[in-house]
Formats: structure tokens, sequence, C-alpha cells
């Protein structure tokens, strides 16, 4: 972790990163819900929401639609990525090189780790090479910490994802996503672990708004510096609604009451 190198993608330290990359994790079936999300520059206007910090794509989206939106939108290149197919033991292809995300634009890298997969070791060394070649060119490093495979029965345990923050720092994250570990008191143990490098929730598969903008709530309150979300913003009719409610709990300190008013 470097001091100041996740500023591009953050405001006021906080972050709200529009995670985009579910056509590959979980194919189409994501954009059922709205349709309109399967078209790329759907989701690139979305991103284009103030309380937007970063919009996260694979290499091929990134090509092809990022530079409409250059002067809006801040890319974060998620580097690595396996489809829903593979049904192997956990692992993630690497898509795309750190030096061809920068030439894109990119501000920041993305990483998916799973530890504790039989695959750990070979991609927290691909890891390795994406972090340090990210250093060279002056991007953050997002690692999707998501422990998985194996022996693993729980991977939310509170346990599991303070490990999974500690991996962050300990391999040079300045940011690592987590998913939520059920209480505001694991999510605090999860924030602490990580010392001073960054933690955000990962937005999971879509709830309501009450209890999506609670867990994020209670997320913030326990110390999280943001949140990495997905579907529970694009698979809603009104995408921007709920970041207008998400940017009120997220950067304004607002409670889950006066969100779900504005
Ligand atoms: P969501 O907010 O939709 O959960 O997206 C976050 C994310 O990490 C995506 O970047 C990724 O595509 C997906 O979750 C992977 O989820 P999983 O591997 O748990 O199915």
């Amino acid at each position: 972790m470097i001091p100041h190198a996740d500023e591009a993608i953050t405001r006021d330290g906080k972050s709200l990163i529009l995670a985009y990359d579910h056509g590959l994790e979980h194919g189409p079936v994501d954009f059922e819900p709205n349709p309109a999300t399967a078209d790329p520059d759907r989701v690139f206007e979305i991103g284009t929401h103030s309380a937007v910090t970063a919009v996260a794509v694979q290499k091929g989206i990134a090509e092809a639609y990022y530079p409409a939106y250059e002067d809006e939108v801040t890319l974060l290149a998620k580097l690595n990525g396996t489809s829903n197919l593979w049904m192997g033991e956990p692992n993630s292809a690497v898509n795309w090189t750190v030096e061809n995300a920068a030439e894109v634009g990119a501000d920041a890298i993305g990483f998916t780790v799973y530890g504790g997969s039989n695959h750990e070791i070979e991609m927290v060394e691909e890891f390795r090479d994406a972090q340090e070649a990210a250093r060279e060119h002056d991007l953050g490093v997002v690692m999707w910490s998501y422990p998985r495979g194996q022996g693993l029965k729980n991977a939310t345990t509170p346990d599991t994802i303070a490990y999974s923050t500690r991996l962050g720092l300990e391999l040079g994250a300045d940011i690592t996503k987590v998913k939520y570990p059920g209480s505001p008191e694991a999510m605090s143990h999860a924030v602490n672990m990580a010392a001073d490098s960054k933690v955000v929730m990962s937005g999971g598969s879509k709830t309501d708004d009450q209890d999506f903008l609670s867990t994020v709530k209670s997320a913030m309150d326990a110390g999280a510096d943001g949140l990495a979300v997905g579907r529970n913003v694009f698979q809603r009719d009104n995408p921007e609604q709920i970041l207008d409610g998400l940017e009120a709990v997220i950067f304004e300190e607002a409670s889950v009451k006066e969100a779900l008013d504005v």
C-alpha cells in the first residue's frame, strides 16, 4: 500500500466502484432483471453518476466503450476473471496486462485472489506481477479477496473475512473488496486487520432498498471505506435512484431513512 495510490478512484478517501464484469463472471443471466444493461453504454451512462468513483470492467468492454466516456468516468481495469462455465477449483485467467490497461486509460487495476483455492499460489504470484507493474504505472490496486475452494465451507465467516482483508494488506493492495461478514462487529474486525489499507464491501445479489442501504450503512459505520457494487445497482429499474441513496450514506453520512428519501 502506498499512500494516495488510490486517490484517482476515491472521493474524500471513500469509493463507490461500479462493478460490471458480470457478463464474464456470471453470464447474460445477470442482465435479465434490467435487459438494457446488457449494453455496456447503458452501464457507462450509469457510471457517470456523481456517486460513482470508478467503473470496473474487463478488457473487451474497456477497449470498445471506454473511449467515449473517458472524460466522465474513471476506469478500473479488472485484469483477471473467469466464466461461470468453468467447473474446476476456483481460479481466474489473467486477461489483460497492466501495460495495456494503462494505455486504455485505467487509473487502477482490479485483481481477484481466491485464497484457500488449490490455485492460491499461482494467483498470488500473478497478483504480485500485476501489483508491481501497477506501481510502475502509478495505478491504484484493488484486490477482490474472495476465499473459496477446497475445504472452505463458509467463505463469509468473520475470521475468513478478516483474513481476506489482511491478505490485501500483506500482498500490497490499496483497497480490498470483501463480502459483508454478517455483522458490524465482524466488519470492524476485518477493517482493523487491513490496518491503513482500505476495505470496501462487495454488493452481492440484489436485495430491496431498505435492506441494501442498511447493510451498506452498517459497513460504513464499522469503518469500511465504501462499496464495490454491481447487481444491486444495475439490476434495479432505476439504478440512478439507488446511487442517490448510496451517495448519501457513503459520502454524506446520511441515515438510511434520509437516504431512502433523497
Ligand atoms: P456484485 O455487487 O453484483 O456482487 O458484484 C461484485 C462482484 O465482485 C463482481 O465484480 C463480480 O462479477 C461478482 O461479484 C463475482 O461474484 P461471485 O464470484 O461471488 O459470484
